[in-house]
Formats: C-alpha cells, sequence, structure tokens
C-alpha cells in the first residue's frame, strides 16, 4: 500500500523487521501500519471490486446507517478496487487494526482459520438458497465467531453467486478439456488441490492481477461468478464461460478486533445491526448485478456453455477428505448438508 493511503488512515509504516522482533509473525508484507485506534469517526473499508459493485455498495449502506444512528458521529469510508491491495494483504492490516472493515472471499480466510474451509468446498451448496439457509443459520455466526482469536470480528455473511471457469482457449465440457490449461485461482490451497484435481494448473493471483495475466498470456484461465467475470473485464480477454458452478462459496465482511475493542458496547450493537441490514440490500443489488451481467455478456462475443457437473464432482470429491479433517469442521459439513432440500 502507498505511504500516502496509510498516512491518510492515520498510520505510519513499521518494519517488518521491528514487528517480527516484537514476535509477530508476518506473511506477506514487507510494511504493515501502526496504526492510532479510531474509535469514532470516518471507520475505513476495504473491497476488491470497483466502487459501483454490490459488495461496496452494501458496506457504504452500512455506514450511511451509522452516520443516521450516531447522529454523524460514526461512517465509513470504502476504499474500494482493491487500491490498498490484495485480499491477503488487506487482512492483514485489517487484523492488527491498519483498517476497520474489511470484505473478502471466503477463499483467503481459509489459510488463516480451517473452520472457514466448509464454505469453500465444492459442489457443497446445491444451490443460492441452500446457501443462504446455511449462512442465515447458528452456523454462519459459529463460523464468524472463528476468527476472533485472528484478531478479526466476523459482522456478516454476503452473497457471491456460483463460480464458473473461463478461459481464453475452448469452451470447457467435461474434465479432459481442462487438461494442462494454467488457471488462476485465489490465495486457498483447497482452490489449488480443487483446480489440480481435474488435471488443469492452478495458479494463485491476487485478483487484481487477473485481467494483466490474461490479456499477456501468463494464464489461461480462472474461475469466478457472473459480476466479477465482467467487473473485472475477464471476458473481454477469456471468451468461453462454462457453467461448472463448482462453488457457491459465500462473501465475509469483517472488523478488525482492535477497532471493536475501541467501540462501546452501544455502538458495537449498532455496528451488529448495520450490517445485518446490509445483508437484506446486499440480495437485493446483487441479484440485479447477476442479471445484469448475464445480459452484458449475451450481447458479447463470449460463448457460454452448459456442463454436466457429475464428473467434476467427482474429480474434486477427495478434497473434502483432504481439506475437512477435524470433528468441529466435519459437524459443520454435516449440518450443512443437513440443510438441504434434495
Ligand atoms: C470474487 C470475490 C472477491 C475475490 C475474487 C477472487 O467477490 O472477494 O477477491 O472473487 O477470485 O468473486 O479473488
Amino acid at each position: 500500500m502507498r505511504d500516502d493511503r496509510l498516512a491518510s488512515l492515520g498510520c505510519g509504516p513499521v518494519s517488518r523487521r521491528r514487528l517480527l522482533g516484537g514476535g509477530l509473525a508476518l506473511s506477506a508484507a514487507t510494511f504493515l501500519p501502526a496504526c492510532k485506534p479510531r474509535m469514532s469517526g470516518l471507520l475505513t473499508g476495504a473491497d476488491t471490486h470497483p466502487a459501483d459493485y454490490p459488495t461496496v455498495k452494501a458496506v457504504e449502506f452500512m455506514g450511511r446507517y451509522l452516520f443516521e444512528r450516531t447522529g454523524g458521529r460514526l461512517g465509513i469510508k470504502v476504499y474500494a478496487g482493491g487500491q490498498l491491495g490484495s485480499e491477503t494483504d488487506t487482512l492483514e492490516i485489517t487484523s492488527f487494526g491498519g483498517l476497520d472493515f474489511n470484505r473478502v472471499n471466503f477463499a483467503p480466510l481459509n489459510s488463516i482459520e480451517p473452520m472457514t474451509l466448509p464454505f469453500s468446498l465444492p459442489f457443497v451448496f446445491e444451490s443460492v438458497a441452500h446457501m443462504r439457509r446455511v449462512v442465515d443459520s447458528a452456523v454462519g455466526d459459529e463460523v464468524l465467531a472463528t476468527l476472533e482469536p485472528h484478531g478479526l470480528i466476523g459482522l456478516c455473511i454476503y452473497d457471491s453467486g456460483a463460480r464458473s471457469f473461463y478461459n481464453t482457449r475452448r469452451a470447457i465440457r467435461t474434465p479432459d478439456d481442462m487438461a494442462g490449461l494454467k488457471l488462476r485461482v485465489p490465495a486457498s490451497d483447497l482452490y489449488v488441490a480443487m483446480v489440480n484435481a481435474l488435471g488443469a494448473n492452478a495458479v494463485p493471483i491476487p485478483f487484481g492481477e487477473v485481467y494483466q495475466s490474461l490479456a499477456q498470456g501468463v494464464i489461461d484461465g480462472a474461475e469466478n461468478n457472473w459480476p466479477s467475470f465482467v467487473s473485472a473485464r475477464h471476458y473481454e480477454v477469456a471468451t468461453y464461460y462454462s457453467l461448472t458452478e463448482h462453488l457457491l462459496t459465500p462473501e465475509a465482511l469483517v472488523m478488525s478486533k482492535t477497532s471493536w475493542d475501541g467501540l462501546s458496547p452501544d455502538d458495537r450493537r449498532l455496528v451488529r445491526e448495520a450490517a445485518k441490514l446490509s445483508v437484506v440490500e446486499m440480495r437485493r443489488l446483487w441479484d440485479q448485478r447477476v442479471t445484469e451481467a448475464k445480459a452484458t455478456i449475451a450481447a458479447s462475443p463470449v460463448a457460454v456453455n452448459a456442463v454436466e457437473k457429475e464428473p467434476f464432482a467427482a474429480l474434486m470429491r477427495p478434497v473434502w477428505d483432504q481439506f475437512i479433517t477435524t470433528p468441529a469442521q466435519k459437524s459443520v459439513v454435516e449440518r450443512i448438508l443437513a440443510m438441504r432440500e434434495g
């Protein structure tokens, strides 16, 4: 992250060595912010998506709610478009208190907390309705609560539709069509294993670098939902979108525990209330956005093809056993499956 942006967040750069010297284990960032807690005023948020994306709009909705309810004492400024860095980097910054809110996919949370893995399993959710039922149940709250020891307060869960494969080379109809393709995945070992299990080569790259990597031929494709495929302009270069719909992994809105601890009990209740209401707003915006994205693709040169999902599911199934190993994870998976209709 650029120093002037950190400064605007009230942060000064601290060297990695100083932090490590202080006994902290860091992975990605060389410089991390040392920030004053902001218990009131304009709270900050990060999102990898552009300013008009439903997740950004939902958090801004939350900010307006807080602003109105506190007579202007609290508000949220969302730094959209990945301007503060990749989700992995901004999560680290959030857990150290350099950002107040962060909206991320569950994928980067997989490497932080194993209890987030059940939501990222291929074909675990049978439909959007099933995913919503699960995240609205106690399971959603329990999984969010597992983030607290990592310095993150899980506030709510947003939709992310179904992820499908797209690429620059050919329509994917059967797993054989995946052979040898270099496919971008988010920073999650589960995604790497899942894509490699299909015979492709998984390449973990931050979301913000995918367009360029596709355009330069560094990768052949990626996988994502309709709205991301369109808003990140990946469809301009990857003209085959194959409806594998292998993941219905949702998104999480988290708050820095440092910032949370600085709030009064009343403000905490208000933040939770605002987050809950933002889910309703997000789903409304999301459903609209999916319809718009499909229309954009229908009017573009992209070839969309249906896929028989069973052979993909069968090859991906072993990753369930590879990544779901503890009784607590198994119990979450069982509860997810028990909420299926079919
Ligand atoms: C999108 C998610 C975003 C992720 C991105 C990805 O909304 O949070 O960063 O996928 O693939 O669907 O990295």
